[in-house]
Parts: C-alpha cells; structure tokens; sequence
C-alpha cells in the first residue's frame, strides 16, 4: 500500500506531459537574456495575472525577498500578517538581506485589514522607521489557506497607497484563491504592485514561481536576483514545466473538494477539532489537543499506518490536498485517521 503524502502540495511529481515538454525546450542563457522558454513564461505569466511584467525565479522564498529587496530601503518598516510565510518561514531573511524591521500585525487576513493596515503605518516621528511596504498572502497558509476577497484586498491596498505603501502579495496559492472564490485571478491581483505565486504548489512545475509587477519594478528586481545568485542559465528547461503547470489552474477545484472530504471526516474523529468554515482551499489544518497527544506524536501515528501530515503548532497538524493523491486516497486517508490508535 503506497503512502498518501499530504504534507505539501510542494511534494508533487512532474507529469509526463511536463516531462516532454522540458526535454524539447528551446533553451539560452537567462542572464543574457536569451532564453526563449523563460521569456514566453514571464509574458505569459505577467500577461495572465494583469502586471507588466514578470520575473522566473527559483522559489517563492526567493520571489518575495526579491519583492521586499526592490521595495524598501535600509531601516524601513514592513508590515505584515503575524501569521505571514514571510515573517514565520523565511528564516528571518527580511532582516538580512533587506536590513528592515517586519512589524507583524494580528488581524492582517482578517474583516478589519484595512483598518489595521492604516493604523499601522508610521507617522513622522523622529523615532520611527519609515513604513514603506507592507505584505498579504492570499491563500493564508497558516490561517488554513483562507481566501481574501477582491474587496478586502482593494480596500488594504486603497489604505496603503493613500499613505504612500507599496502592497506585495505572497500569492504562493493565489490561484487556489481565484479558484475558491471563482474570479478572474485579475480581479484580485490588480490590488497591489506586485504579486509572487509558485508554479510549484498546486500547478504542480517541479521547480519555480514567479514575481510580477510593473516593467521598471520588474527591472530592479532581476538585478536583486542576480545578486542573491538566482541568475539562472538554461533555465527554459524550468520554465517548459511551469508553461504547462500555467495550463492546469481549473483542477485545483479538485484539490478543494478533496480537502473538504478530508476535513469533513477529520471533524468526525473524536478528540479532533477542524474548523470547516476555514477549510476553503486545499489545507486542511486539525488541532489534536483532544486525542491526548501532541502534534508531532499524532504526525507519528499516521505515519506508521502510512498517511503523511506535518505539524503546524504544538497541537496543530497540517494537511494538503493536490494533484498526485487521488479522491480514492483521500478516503483512505480518512478512513485510517477514523481509525484506533490514531482517534
Ligand atoms: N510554504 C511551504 C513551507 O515553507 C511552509 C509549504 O509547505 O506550505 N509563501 C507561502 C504562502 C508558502 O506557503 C510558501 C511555501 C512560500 C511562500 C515559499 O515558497 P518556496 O517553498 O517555494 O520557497
């Protein structure tokens, strides 16, 4: 019996069409701006996201801090959601590489953003650091792959401008988010000056995302990511696989129909609380508290009976649906969580 592998939707395998498509590629060499293959990518990807231009890089890590490098200064402030990848999961490179203060912000994803995003920024006071970027990530990994909304998007990304703070979204999922929310992903990026999303979560590229904006934010950053060593050469071979993830963003609807079927039988485990209203993409997150065991022993006994999760907080366990488990092995899946040893 094969493992069912929800830890990520990072963890999906090419297919066979990427495959192909990789081994015909047309290739040059990127940092001279030659290759064919990346240039159709970042058109095709600027064009499908509404932004002027785009830029291939090696992980959605590197998109943001890009992002943050071309956006801010030395000593600037930036805001973020206190649950934000950016803040929680990039090994604090904010402070390394751009040398800014992240000032993290509870209730960021939330019905009061806007209000919170006003009131956060700094005024000018001799003390302050100046506030010059502040970020959404939409889905919301750590708040369950919640959605943001066109409009709440646009009302943060209103408040910000009026004060003069460029918005970046990590939209590592934003795809997942038009899907769920059934708009033009347009409609939610066109709420801020620049976008990150990874060709390597749901769409499935075995490597890759890409940063968007305007064609002179566009130019700044390629130099920064020339500088943290991402200039990468025959990288079309990479792009060919993210051209035909590009072409897939409609299944993600299955990856959230499965996570619901998961979340659903999760919620019916005693001792296992799921919030359902909060399952709205393809992250299923089930606080464990009341099995008598932690996370990180509840991630233990699934995965002695083959079913792997990963812990998200001492009694946090985090699941994700995507293209390489099937419907069949999300039954299993819940069949065996139901299961004695780890109910
Ligand atoms: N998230 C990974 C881990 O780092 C937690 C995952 O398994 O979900 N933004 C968001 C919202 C993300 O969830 C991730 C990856 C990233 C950025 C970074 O992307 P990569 O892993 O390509 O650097």
């Amino acid at each position: 019996m094969h493992t069912i592998d929800l830890r990520s939707d990072t963890v999906t395998k090419p297919t066979q069409e990427m495959r192909e498509a990789m081994a015909r590629a047309e290739v040059g060499d990127d940092v001279f701006g030659e290759d064919p293959t990346v240039k159709q990518l970042e058109e095709t990807a600027a064009h499908l996201v509404g932004k002027e231009a785009a830029l291939f890089v090696a992980s959605g890590t590197m998109g943001n801090q890009v992002a943050v490098l071309a956006h801010t200064g030395r000593g600037n402030e930036v805001i973020v959601d206190a649950e934000s990848h950016i803040f929680y999961y990039e090994v604090g490179a904010p402070a390394v590489l751009s040398a800014v203060q992240l000032r993290p912000v509870e209730g960021l994803h939330g019905p009061d953003a806007a209000a919170l995003a006003a009131g956060a920024v700094r005024g000018p006071d001799i003390h302050f650091p100046e506030t010059a970027l502040l970020c959404l990530e939409n889905t919301h990994n750590r708040r369950g792959g919640t959605v943001m909304t066109p409009d709440a998007m646009r009302q943060v990304y209103l408040a910000a401008r009026e004060r003069e703070v460029a918005v970046h979204v990590d939209g590592a999922r934003i795809f997942n988010a038009a899907v769920a929310l059934g708009v033009d992903v347009k409609d939610l990026t066109c709420w801020c000056d620049s976008v990150m999303f990874c060709l390597s979560k749901g769409l499935g590229a075995p490597v890759g995302s890409i940063l968007a904006g305007t064609g002179e934010f566009i130019a700044r950053a390629r130099k920064y990511r020339k500088l943290l060593g991402g200039g990468m050469r025959q990288a079309g071979i990479l792009a060919a696989a993210g051209l035909v993830a590009l072409q897939t963003v409609d299944r993600l609807a299955e990856d959230h129909a499965h996570a619901r079927l998961l979340a659903e039988a999760l919620a019916e485990v005693p001792g296992v609380a799921v919030d359902l209203e909060r399952v709205q993409t393809n992250i299923v997150l089930a606080d464990v508290a009341g099995t008598g065991m932690n996370a990180a022993q509840y991630v233990a006994a699934l995965r002695e009976k083959g079913v792997l999760a990963v812990t998200f907080g001492p009694h946090l366990v985090r699941f994700v649906t995507h293209r390489d488990v099937t419907r069949s092995d999300v039954e299993r899946a819940a069949a065996i969580i139901g299961k004695a040893g780890v109910s």
